[in-house]
Parts: structure tokens; C-alpha cells; sequence
């Protein structure tokens, strides 16, 4: 990405450089992404207008601003010309918001991207989980088939929703959801499998596993840990909770997963692709990482609380991607170590801000993200 020097996106020096621009006569092509202020509809805006797209999101309505992972690229509307990203409200359990903007815009590609995307949380509320993970692909779904112009379509899929399916799943393994999310998402999948299938629109389910950056929720267990791995270097606190340790998860770069997005929307044909690094490592691992990185030692700071385990837990997951290698040309290119490093150097310097902040009496050290 581009960015002038006070970090807002700068088209003008973008298009200076490497950002394609239209022949004359020809329009930019245009992608619409829910789940734009999400960590990975932030990359996926990032890498689409490297390519050259406008790129619109659509936002939901929050008490608190909740587009911080998309500062970085935001022009202010009253410099519209300038912009090339474009946010609007509209929500995935309001149908009519999804189709006044799938036909005002006429988009190209719309990737579905928002989720209540936490599994914990979606036993929680399983039904709100749902209505926006299932009943809202559906929704967008119908907008985009019922459009003057249907757009190629990109569903995020997971990995959770092979579930206790033993490793390695491919396209081909059986989906054994073992959480609301998951099978919902179960229902999003086949949702567009027959959106594909009953009107011949170009439907892709991307069945991507787990991935992660310094951009990642700070409630899912990577960040968790590296959030805490640099506050507990800086002294800001000793301890952090944790639930199962043993679950083994295929971990790669979000940075690297939206390109695999893409990529399926511009083949000859749709189709469904397992996205993964097809290496699997524990809790455990991860935590020996990121504390090993900074000299740390895991077991003195670690403890384990119950109320983190799951009504069902997914104990194993490998995926086996060897369609979107083949097919796509797609591959990972950041490994397990570097993405533990790369999440754990961002959070040291979050906690650095942080030490300042406390030191000055500005806020509570003791007040724990
Ligand atoms: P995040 O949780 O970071 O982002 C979810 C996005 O969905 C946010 O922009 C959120 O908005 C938005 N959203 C939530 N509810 C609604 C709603 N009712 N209407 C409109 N927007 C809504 O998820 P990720 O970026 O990590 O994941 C992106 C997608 O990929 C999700 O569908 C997730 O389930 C799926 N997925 C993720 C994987 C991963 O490892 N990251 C792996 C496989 C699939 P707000 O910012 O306001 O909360
Ligand atoms: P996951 O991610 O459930 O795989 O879903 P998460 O990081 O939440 O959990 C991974 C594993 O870690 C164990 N765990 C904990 N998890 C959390 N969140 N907090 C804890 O304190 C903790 N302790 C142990 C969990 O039990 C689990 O086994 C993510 C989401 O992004 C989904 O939206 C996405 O579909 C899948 O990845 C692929």
C-alpha cells in the first residue's frame, strides 16, 4: 500500500507508481467487501487497490468508530475524487441495506467477508450467529442473483467447518461442524454451491484455515498470546488465561490468505479451494514461540481457566491445499515462525506505547486488553 507521510492514503502518489489505472474508455473494476473493518477485509482492500480497483465496504453501525484497521487508507469523502475506497452502512441481517448497494454499484466482484466470526462466542449466541453468518450469505447472495448484473462472488469459508473430520481436509473431506459458527458456515457453503449450481452464478467458496497478522481480534488465541507476550516483557502485567492448549491448528499469514480470494475470482470457472499452509502446530507450540522469541518461559506466565474451554472443541486441523496450489498458483509466503515473530514484534511496540502511557499516569497498567 501507498501511504503519504501522515499515513492516509495518497492516490495520486499511488497512481504515480505501480497501481494500474483504466484504459480510456474503460471503467475501474469494482469490488464491494463486507467485513471490511475485519483483519482480513482490511488486506483484501489493501491488495485490491494494489490492483487497481475501487473498492466499497460496507460498514455496520457501532457506538464506538470501527474502522481503525482501515485508517491507514481512508481519504475523506469531502476529497471523493481522490478516493478510491468508499465505506457505507448497510448490515448482513438487513437485506434490503445488501441489495440497495449490489444495485446502486452494479460491483464487479463482492466478497463476503463479515461474520460474527468468533467460536466461543457463537455458543453464546448462536442464534444472532446464524442469521448473519448462514441467513446473511443468503441474503447477499439473492441481492447479487437478483442484480441487473450479477458479480462473481467470493464466500469466506472455514476450516472449522471440517470440525472433528480428522486431518489432512481437503474440498473433499466431510464437514463435521462442531459450533453454531461453524455450521452455519456449513449452510453459507452449500448456500453458494447452489446459488452456483441452480443459476449458473459465478459462486466461489474459499475454505480458508485458520490465519492471522498483527491485525487479528485481540479475543482469538494468537494475538491473545502476543498481546500478552509484550505486555508481560514490558512489566505491564504477569499472567495470562487460557483455555485448551492441545488444539492443533493450520496457522498462516492473513496477508497471503486474501490473495488466494481473489485469485478464485478470476478463473475461467467457480469452484471451492482449501486454503492452508499444510503445517500444524498446538497452542502449546505457538505459546512456546512467542514467549521463546522474547527470552520468556511460557508455564511461569500461563494460567489455565476453564471458563476458555468449549461446549465442543475442534481438536485437529491440517488442511491439504494442494487444488489452489495447482490451480490458482497460489502458496503461502509467510511461515509459522515469521508470522509469531511478526505478531509478537508489532505487540511490543503496542506495549511500549503502553509503558509510556502508564508510566505518565495516562492509563491503568493494570487495566488488561
Ligand atoms: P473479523 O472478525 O476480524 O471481521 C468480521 C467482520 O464482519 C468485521 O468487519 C465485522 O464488523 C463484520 N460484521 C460482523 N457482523 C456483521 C453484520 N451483522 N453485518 C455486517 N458486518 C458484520 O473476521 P476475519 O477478518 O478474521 O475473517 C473474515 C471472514 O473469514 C469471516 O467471515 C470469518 O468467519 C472467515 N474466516 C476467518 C478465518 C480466520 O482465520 N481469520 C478463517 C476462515 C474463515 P465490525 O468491525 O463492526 O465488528
Ligand atoms: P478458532 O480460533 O476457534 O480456530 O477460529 P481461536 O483463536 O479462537 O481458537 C483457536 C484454539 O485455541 C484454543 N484456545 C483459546 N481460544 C481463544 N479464543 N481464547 C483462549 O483463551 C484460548 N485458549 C485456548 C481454542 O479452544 C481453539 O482450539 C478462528 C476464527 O477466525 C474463525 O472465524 C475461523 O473460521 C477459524 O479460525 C478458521
Amino acid at each position: 500500500p501507498h501511504e503519504s507521510n501522515n499515513g492516509v492514503y495518497d492516490e495520486e502518489q499511488a497512481d504515480a507508481a505501480a497501481v494500474p489505472r483504466p484504459m480510456p474508455g474503460e471503467r475501474r473494476k469494482v469490488a464491494l467487501v463486507t467485513g471490511i473493518t475485519g483483519q482480513d477485509g482490511s488486506y483484501l482492500t489493501e491488495f485490491l487497490l494494489g490492483k487497481g480497483y475501487e473498492v466499497h465496504g460496507l460498514i455496520r453501525r457501532s457506538s464506538n468508530f470501527n474502522t481503525a484497521r482501515l485508517d491507514h487508507l481512508y481519504v475523506d469523502p469531502h476529497n471523493a475524487a481522490k478516493a478510491r475506497m468508499k465505506l457505507h452502512y448497510a448490515d448482513l441481517s438487513d437485506a434490503s441495506s445488501l441489495r440497495r448497494w449490489v444495485d446502486a454499484l452494479l460491483p464487479d466482484e463482492v466478497y463476503n467477508l463479515a461474520a460474527q466470526s468468533h467460536v466461543a462466542v457463537s455458543f453464546e449466541i448462536p442464534d444472532y450467529t446464524a442469521d448473519v453468518v448462514a441467513t446473511g450469505a443468503l441474503r447477499l447472495l439473492e441481492a447479487v442473483r437478483c442484480s441487473p448484473k450479477p458479480a462473481r462472488y467470493y464466500q469466506a469459508g472455514s476450516s472449522e467447518m471440517f470440525g472433528s473430520t480428522p486431518p489432512p481436509q481437503s474440498e473433499s473431506s466431510p464437514f463435521h461442524p462442531r459450533s453454531p459458527y461453524a455450521a452455519a458456515k456449513v449452510a453459507a457453503h452449500w448456500y453458494t454451491v447452489n446459488y452456483r449450481e441452480a443459476y449458473g452464478l459465478f459462486a466461489c467458496n474459499g475454505i480458508l484455515f485458520n490465519h492471522e497478522s498483527p491485525r487479528r481480534g485481540e479475543n482469538f488465541v494468537t494475538r491473545k498470546i502476543t498481546r500478552a507476550v509484550g505486555r508481560i516483557r514490558l512489566g505491564l502485567q504477569t499472567k495470562v488465561f487460557l483455555g485448551n492448549l492441545s488444539a492443533a491448528r493450520d496457522w498462516g499469514f492473513a496477508g497471503d490468505y486474501v490473495e488466494a480470494m481473489w485469485m478464485m475470482l478470476q478463473q475461467e470457472e467457480a469452484g471451492d479451494y482449501v486454503v492452508a499452509t499444510e503445517e500444524s502446530h498446538t497452542v502449546e507450540e505457538f505459546l512456546q514461540a512467542a514467549f521463546g522469541y522474547v527470552g520468556l518461559e511460557w508455564k511461569e506466565h500461563v494460567v489455565i481457566d476453564p471458563r476458555y474451554f468449549r461446549p465442543a472443541e475442534v481438536d485437529n486441523l491440517k488442511g491439504d491445499s494442494s487444488k489452489a496450489r495447482k490451480a490458482l498458483g497460489w502458496k503461502p509466503k509467510v511461515g509459522f515462525l515469521e508470522l509469531v515473530k511478526m505478531m509478537v514484534d508489532h505487540d511490543l511496540e503496542i506495549a511500549k506505547k503502553e509503558k509510556v502511557l502508564a508510566d505518565a499516569g495516562y492509563i491503568d497498567a493494570h487495566q488488561q486488553p
